[in-house]
């Protein structure tokens, strides 16, 4: 089957899905509070959207709902100062680094916890990951998001910039299961020969993005949805839309200076890419990676079940 046409048959009945997808946001607090997050680094078998399964690292948020989700832990106001406690369950030591925030972090020993404290830095999109591993933490899939708010409360990407109605957050990242494989088996992996597999949003693939409230991006016509691109895999995203143009607001906190509208931006390695969708039309339009195995499983584009595709549904 043909892409366009395994894009077309996937698509077929979305529009009629609820709004499931309204994103909470956290209640407004009239001061900087104290945020305590609990992560366990731990190995898990993961079921890919073709049944294969893949031994993976996640952190665990455990007082959250999953990377994507807003109701973690790892939505904080500006000023906010920050605990995560992370629990090392896995066979080697890691750290907690944030791009942007802390960098070169103490490292946990297996068996161990650490606890890693900051104050919350200005609004924007920031991810956390491991870093004492090199890139094998990230490709082996230890990160996730950290999404700052103004701490005036209000529903913008940054302190004095554009407004939205709604928010997602959406985490990409891929796989390589040779890679897996081999960190499974205590060893590690070349990233030189690093050729992704499988790939993700907020953990997510087709088809379980549409029926996930985190990634199933739910709209009204009229409204700004902000979208949080967060790359926090090993290869570069092409975030296209159908349907829609966007604005690109800010990449890694930096305000753009021209701002044009877009059917598709690059989201580079360990890039935060924070965009604007005006909803000029309802309807249901797939958002996906120009990189074509990014919608496959497994190098084959399986009817439903495929990569980091996306549904934009709007009514
Ligand atoms: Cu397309």
């Amino acid at each position: 089957m043909k892409r366009r046409e395994f894009l077309k048959t996937g698509l077929t009945g979305t529009a009629a899905f609820a709004l499931t997808g309204l994103t909470v946001l956290t209640p407004e607090r009239a001061q900087a509070a104290t945020v305590n997050v609990n992560l366990v680094a731990e190995g898990v078998f993961k079921t890919m959207s073709d049944g294969a399964s893949v031994f993976v690292w996640q952190f665990r948020d455990t007082g959250g709902t999953g990377p994507g989700a807003l109701t973690s832990g790892l939505v904080v106001k500006e000023g906010d100062t920050v605990n995560i406690t992370v629990s090392n369950d896995l066979d080697r030591a890691i750290n907690l680094a944030i791009p942007g925030v802390m960098s070169n972090t103490a490292a946990v020993a297996p068996g161990a916890s650490r606890t890693y404290s900051f104050t919350a830095p200005a609004a924007g999109s920031y991810f956390y990951t491991d870093t004492a591993n090199g890139e094998i933490g990230k490709a082996m899939g230890l990160s996730g998001p950290l999404v700052v708010m103004p701490a005036d409360g209000s529903n913008r990407l940054y302190s004095g910039g554009p407004a939205f109605d709604r928010q997602y957050t959406l985490v990409l990242n891929e796989l390589d299961d040779r890679l897996n494989a081999a960190v499974y088996n205590g060893g590690t992996w070349d990233m030189a020969n690093y050729e992704p597999n499988y790939y993700f949003a907020n953990g997510l693939s087709y088809p379980n993005t549409k029926s996930d409230a985190d990634t199933l991006v739910a709209m009204n016509v009229g409204e700004d949805v902000a979208i949080r691109f967060i790359n926090t895999g090993c290869i570069t995203y092409p975030q296209h839309f159908h349907g829609y143009h966007v604005n690109v607001i800010t990449r890694n906190r930096v305000p753009e200076t021209a701002v044009i509208e877009k059917d598709t931006t690059q989201v580079e390695r360990d890039m935060c890419t924070d965009v604007i969708l005006p909803v000029v039309q309802p309807g249901a339009y797939p958002l996906h990676t120009h990189y074509v195995p990014g919608v496959s499983a497994n190098g084959v584009y399986l009817n439903p079940a495929g990569g980091a595709l996306i549904v934009l549904s709007a009514s």
